[in-house]
């Protein structure tokens, strides 16, 4: 637009001064308004866009992102080996949610030190060389506690995710804290900030005011990047109907999770949809804020069916469909790595402690099959650049099968065709064979494809290919790179599948094939290569009048070994080792940073001599012009047995005579609550500052004697659960409730969410005198507010209503004993070893008796250290391991050196392994492991514990 109007302008010197000054206000005005429209195509920064792709200072990107969440991985060393993993698989950029709970236990408080020093993170995913979509809420979702709502927010007047007031001062707070890191690392400020995210699926809750509020907030504070938001089930409301209203945003994009949660039907087949991207609007490109790359695990089915759900057919077929039908050239994936809900940072209702998602990159930073699968479309995204501008085009006929169907696309500017090849039917299994007849930009051509099931290729033809023309192929491309005068290229297709490819040159170039069965020809101009996908065929091709040519022909398989990193002396192929981080080259040498095993490694580069890490390999020089050596194997981990447990019960606050003078007196009368209890006092522990973990109660009373019973009523969040004893003896147990008041229409209030009935065994009370009932709520986090209702996410956690007959009582509350200022708010809750520090590494338990025997109902501690001394320049991801058959009569939580990193039990989800991660776990040194068991009845407790290595490599960090 305002190139458009200097345009128009005519130069000639002094009637322009004049028309200037004439036109200048509204020039001005026009300026504005186009910078206070949303939609234009125009420079935020250096970061422009227009209908087909972000631009980076006017070079065109596909955004190939990935979700992380740092707060899932309470170690800074980790985050870099988890991002250096996005990009090695071709991803240009990194997602990540703000969590504000995070960082902010009480109002005003906000902590962004240590593995909450987001600064670090946003500098290591630049060094990493990753874009990052900033996406700070304030609403997160995420499967989170509270949606990423700190629970002090449910103390606070005014609805949560709309403009009213209380949430107003509330989320600017947030937002001034964690908009200013963000802003000096912006795209602007030669940072890695390319995108803002501003709210989180806003579409129920339509207030126009707050949503326009963040984004002014987000400019106030710098942020000068182009805003977007990720739409969800109703696309468009933030998108069409606000286009240009209050509250829109500049890159609108779209949630899409089309293969369900249901992790265990992993057969099952885009149930929800073809997982089609919307264009949303004609000026902006398509965007997948979020698209499926894993799964929830609803039906504890255990991640690795979720993992089998989103697997590579998937990702094949729907990912490549996504790109080819709509054009998009914006991705993020959620997620890329998951990680651990560890602590009270699950939300309760859809998770258990391991966040695994079934992702690319396990809980314990694994490399799974659908890595190699990211890796195939990723690298490809990033060589083949005219994707990042393309617009439908015919398709060429599947002549001879109608069970395929094809797509195509093409960039306007190169010519460069684009076709995906699938099955008509998504759900088809067969293996199907076609050829297809393309009018490529280069001349006609015939070339084989076949379609293996839910497989799915995108086909390039009319393309230069570096020095290269490559008229077309019915082989994938993975990659290619100019390197030492000559272009190297890896294409693949299915194992078995038959291959053509067809290069154009001025005159007959020589061909060697240096390995694999390939047909060659030449007819006027076209070098044809006809093939099997079979391991690794390698075509040598030199004169015509270009520069040499290495072709190597692989299957998905042997595509996958190949690794790309870039050096100041352009680009190195590796391939072989299991992670090729970066390369630098000096003089003659190439340096890897590579995670390796014992195995053949195999560089293309124009140096002669191969380091990886600190190691020189010894090397020969293939025929194919590569280095060849080999890498050794990783030494040893030793993993000492878990013994020498000591144990000691705690729960004094069940014994009548504990002093809790200096608890908190519970005795409101009021809440802001938009839930309102059912007695008096108001009992919800969050109205005390209580947020997290357990909390006791302790409730006085004078009983006249006529009491029989004891009526509770406790909201825990789902696998939450109380504990009452009256007068010191353990009365029972009780399932705490999950929902108070569903906030949905058609759903009405539960009146009674979490009962519990205990009946007051004979010669118990002390009539005329004082008793003492003390419960202990194990609560489990805080919903979400995906509905944007307000009320689920306000739903309070601890006793509802309490009553013993008619008598009154009076109420002292207990959580945790202020925040571990290096844990976070989200670590220690209310149990008694917790308030004292039983957990910490440094609580001296020598006078506690060796573990044996049955646990009493309560809470009882087991401790135990072990010493580690893994093998230096190694990555061994280490895990505690639960034996035999956990029981509803307990459940666990662990510490790791302090940490609590996650709850273990049979009401609690279907883990039975916890990852420690390395930085919390001493990997050369002492630590400690605290477990607190809370017993609902008389058990043994946990079988036996013990460690195991999730991998050994050699680490290239
Ligand atoms: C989408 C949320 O935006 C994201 O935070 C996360 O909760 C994800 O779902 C599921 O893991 S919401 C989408 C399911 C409609």
């Amino acid at each position: 637009m305002v190139a458009k109007l200097k345009g128009r302008v005519p130069f000639r010197a002094d009637p322009w001064k004049a028309t200037m000054r004439r036109l200048f206000p509204v020039l001005l005005a026009l300026l504005l308004t186009c910078v206070a429209v949303p939609g234009q195509a125009r420079a935020a920064g250096e970061v422009t866009y227009d209908e087909h792709s972000l631009m980076v200072d006017g070079r065109r990107i596909v955004l190939q992102s990935a979700e992380f969440h740092y707060f899932r991985l309470p170690s800074q060393e980790l985050w870099e080996d988890v991002l250096e993993k996005f990009k090695a698989a071709g991803f240009n950029a990194v997602s990540l949610y703000f969590s504000w709970a995070y960082h902010s236990p009480r109002p005003g408080v906000y902590d962004f030190t240590g593995v909450r020093d987001v600064d670090r993170l946003l500098r290591t995913a630049e060094r990493a060389g990753l874009y990052v979509i900033a996406r700070p809420g304030p609403y997160i979702n995420a499967e989170s506690t509270g949606g990423g709502f700190p629970a002090w927010l449910k103390t606070v007047p005014g609805r949560a995710r709309s403009f009213e007031a209380g949430y107003r001062e509330a989320y600017r707070e947030w937002l001034h804290r964690i908009n200013p890191i963000i802003a000096r690392h912006q795209v602007t400020e030669g940072g890695p900030v390319i995108l803002y995210n501003a709210e989180n699926e806003y579409q129920v809750n339509t207030d126009a005011a707050y949503m326009q509020d963040i984004q002014d907030q987000a400019r106030a504070d710098g942020i000068e990047v182009p805003i977007t938001t990720n739409d969800c089930c109703d696309a468009g409301s933030w998108s069409s109907t606000w286009a240009t209203g209050p509250g829109a945003v500049q890159i609108p994009g779209v949630d899409d999770y089309p293969q369900s949660f249901e992790c265990a039907n992993p057969e099952l087949w885009g149930p929800w949809g073809e997982g089609l991207t919307e264009k949303l609007r004609d000026d902006i490109p398509v965007f997948a804020a979020e698209y499926q790359a894993g799964a929830i695990d609803l039906g504890n089915a255990g991640y690795e069916r979720c993992r089998e759900l989103t697997g590579p057919a998937f990702m094949k077929f729907f990912y490549k469909n996504n790109l080819m039908r709509t054009g998009a050239t914006m991705f993020s994936y959620y997620m890329g790595y998951g990680g651990t809900n560890w602590g009270w940072l699950a939300q309760p209702n859809d998770v258990y402690t391991s966040y695994d998602y079934g992702a690319a990159i396990t809980e314990a930073r694994q490399l799974t099959p659908k890595y190699d699968e990211f890796k195939r479309q990723g690298l490809f995204l990033q060589a083949v650049t005219p994707l990042a501008k393309t617009g439908a085009v015919p398709s060429p006929a599947t002549s001879g099968n109608a069970a395929l169907t094809t797509v195509a696309r093409a960039n306007p500017d190169t010519g460069t065709q684009f076709v995906l090849v699938r099955h008509e039917d998504r759900a088809a299994t067969s293996t199907d064979e076609t050829i297809l007849d393309w009018a490529a930009p280069d001349g006609r051509h015939q070339v084989p494809v076949q379609v293996k099931g839910r497989d799915a290729h995108v086909l390039v033809a009319g393309y230069d290919l570096g020095g290269q023309r490559l008229a077309v192929s019915s082989s994938e491309i993975m990659t290619h790179a100019a390197i030492g005068g000559r272009d190297v290229a890896v294409l693949y297709g299915t194992a078995g599948s038959p291959g053509a490819t067809v290069l154009r040159y001025a005159s007959r170039p020589t061909v060697k094939v240096l390995e694999g069965r390939v047909r060659v020809t030449y007819d006027e101009g076209d070098l044809r290569l006809d093939y099997a996908h079979e391991g690794l065929a390698r075509v040598l091709v030199t004169g015509g009048g270009r520069r040499p040519l290495l072709l190597l022909i692989g299957t998905d398989e042997t595509a996958a070994e190949f690794w790309r990193a870039e050096t100041a002396a352009g680009p190195v192929l590796v391939r072989g080792t299991e992670l090729v981080r970066s390369a630098t080259s000096y003089g003659d040498t190439v340096r890897l940073a590579a995670d390796t095993k014992a195995g053949p490694v195999e560089v293309f580069t124009p140096a002669d001599r191969l380091r990886i890490g600190q190691d020189e390999i010894r090397v020969t020089r293939t025929p194919s012009g590569s280095l060849l050596g080999a890498t050794r194997a990783p030494g040893q981990a030793h993993l000492p047995a878990l013994t020498g447990w000591r144990a000691h019960a705690e729960s004094p606050e069940a014994a009548p005579g504990f002093d809790d003078s200096r608890w908190t007196a519970a005795d409101h009368t009021t809440t802001v609550s938009p839930h309102k209890p059912k007695t008096l006092p108001v009992l919800y522990a969050d109205d005390y500052g209580f947020h997290y973990g357990n909390v006791w109660y302790r409730g006085h009373f004078t009983a006249t004697g006529s009491e029989t019973r004891v009526d509770l009523n406790a909201i825990t969040g789902l696998r939450g659960n109380y504990l009452v004893w009256l007068n010191g003896r353990y009365l029972g147990s009780a399932a705490g409730g999950v929902q108070a008041d569903s906030g949905d229409q058609a759903t009405p209030p539960n009146p009674d969410p979490g009962p519990g009935r205990f009946d007051i065994p004979d010669g118990l009370l002390k009539a005329g005198a004082g008793n003492v009932l003390s419960v202990l709520v194990a609560t489990t986090g805080h919903n979400d507010d995906w509905i944007a209702d307000d009320l689920r996410f306000k739903q309070p956690r601890g006793l509802v209503a309490a009553s013993v007959g008619d008598t009154p009582i009076t109420w002292r509350i207990q959580g945790t004993a202020g925040t571990d200022r290096l844990r976070g708010p989200l670590s220690t809750g209310g149990l008694y070893g917790e308030r004292t520090g039983w957990h910490l590494p440094t609580y001296p338990d020598k006078s506690w008796n060796s573990a044996t025997g049955t646990l009493p109902p309560g809470v009882t501690w087991q401790r135990t250290s072990f010493r580690l001394d893994l093998p230096k320049g190694q990555d061994v991801p280490v895990g505690l391991r639960f034996g035999g058959d956990p029981s509803p009569a307990y459940r666990v939580l662990i510490f790791l050196n302090g940490w609590n990193i996650g709850q273990y039990g049979a009401d609690i989800g279907p883990q039975r392994e916890f990852s420690l991660p390395a930085g919390l776990l001493n990997e050369h040194g002492t630590n400690t492991l605290a477990l607190a068991i809370t017993a609902e009845q008389p058990t043994t407790g946990p079988g036996p514990l013990g460690l195991f290595a999730y991998g050994n490599v050699r680490s290239g960090r």
